[in-house]
């Protein structure tokens, strides 16, 4: 018995929507999930999280298992209590953002230096199993190694066996019945080692698959392929996650090869600093040409600042430096994100997936 139900309900070619029943409630694909790496979606308040129509946040296990570190998050009875979201919670193991650090790494795990006080950390998959369950998110997912891209073909190997053999070390470890583990796919841009990774990760048996080590470099043209010769090997009844990818293009065509779930600090990045993701493409909101434009920042976003604010407006609460500005807009990033997710779910089950992945295409694929 799987902790996630996975039901596909509809689907257009590769494409599908469907819902995942997880232990605390379900959520509908295709997902886009926001961010907030150390509890909190960075300009956002948790009442915010469910008006952008978000339904899982993601943690990163990296930073909050230094500050302020599992066992407090446990005594506050997990993730979502503690940061007040009463939605599904998703924690990356951090193998992404140790693996940043450069760490050193052998077959058993790594070793880095903790970015908040500089002293020396020990990271294994079991560890992070542990640190995982006790954060108590809904999904968690297994420490994997992803090199940056380019690699050379036995660096990207190599990376590929030691995600493996952590893969079978972190279901072994993982006792928690009401969280799922999520496996993660390795193999860089190499379609034989996705195929590769994708078989050995589904022989092990995960409650859904992560597909990482993509969006690190290597062009979309690049990616998809690989993405594809990963997807060909996972099971259709298990969601399939791609880490860390958000932009505009890249998810349609990633939904359009078969995926469901995805996660991306752009959107809450691009808000920060004053752009804005619209219809039209991206849009400076500085730009002296909106001072005087008494227009929402995309005439066809449901979002509750583009119900409210003007173009005009905002262009001038980022020219006084008024942090309302970053708030304003990465509300509208994220909840404009998740709009277009749920377009794509009308689309497949209309059958009409195709015509709106041109249509973002036609805007996105520079
Ligand atoms: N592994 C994990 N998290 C990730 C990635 C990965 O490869 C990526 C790469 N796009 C983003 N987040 N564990
Ligand atoms: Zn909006």
């Amino acid at each position: 018995m799987h902790p996630v139900q996975f039901e596909v309900e509809a689907t257009d070619g590769a494409a599908r929507s469907g819902t995942a029943t997880t232990a605390n409630g379900s959520y509908t694909t295709p997902l886009f999930m926001p961010v907030g790496t150390r509890g909190a979606i960075k300009y956002l308040s948790a009442d915010d999280y469910a008006r952008v129509g978000a339904q899982i946040v993601l943690g990163n296990t990296y930073h909050l298992m230094l500050r302020p570190g599992s066992e407090l998050v446990a005594k506050f009875g997990g993730l979502g209590k503690f940061a007040g979201w009463d939605g599904l919670t998703l924690t990356d193991s951090g193998g992404f953002q140790v693996f940043s650090l450069e760490p050193k790494v052998d077959d058993a795990g790594v070793t880095f230096k903790s970015t908040y006080d500089g002293s020396t950390i020990r990271f294994t998959p079991e560890e992070a199993v542990r640190v995982q369950q006790e954060l108590g998110a809904d999904i968690q997912m297994v420490l994997d190694q992803c090199p940056p891209l380019p690699s050379p073909p036995d660096v990207v190997r190599t990376a590929l066996e030691r995600t493996s053999a952590w893969a079978a070390r972190a279901k072994a470890a993982h006792d928690r019945p009401d969280q799922a583990l999520f496996g993660i796919v390795q193999g860089g841009i190499s379609e034989s080692m996705r195929a590769e990774s994708a078989q050995r990760t589904v022989e092990l048996g995960f409650d859904g698959y992560g597909i990482g080590g993509l969006s690190v470099g290597e062009t979309r043209a690049e990616m998809l392929p690989a993405l594809a010769a990963a997807i060909e090997h996972l099971p259709d009844d298990r969601p399939r996650y791609l880490m860390g990818v958000g932009d505009p293009a890249s998810l349609v065509e990633a939904v359009g090869l078969g995926v469901d779930q995805f996660d991306c600090v752009m959107q809450t990045r691009l808000g920060r600093h004053g752009t804005a993701l619209t219809s039209t493409g991206r849009f400076q909101a500085k730009a002296a040409r909106n001072a005087e434009l008494d227009e929402p920042l995309d005439a066809n976003c449901p979002c509750d600042v583009c119900a409210r604010h003007s173009r005009g407006y905002i262009r001038h609460l980022l020219q006084v430096g008024e942090p309302t500005a970053s708030r304003l807009l990465s509300i509208h990033n994220v909840a404009w994100t998740i709009d277009l997710m749920n377009r794509m779910r009308s689309a497949i089950e209309a059958g009409r997936f195709d015509e709106l992945r041109r249509e973002v295409l036609s805007v996105w694929d520079t």
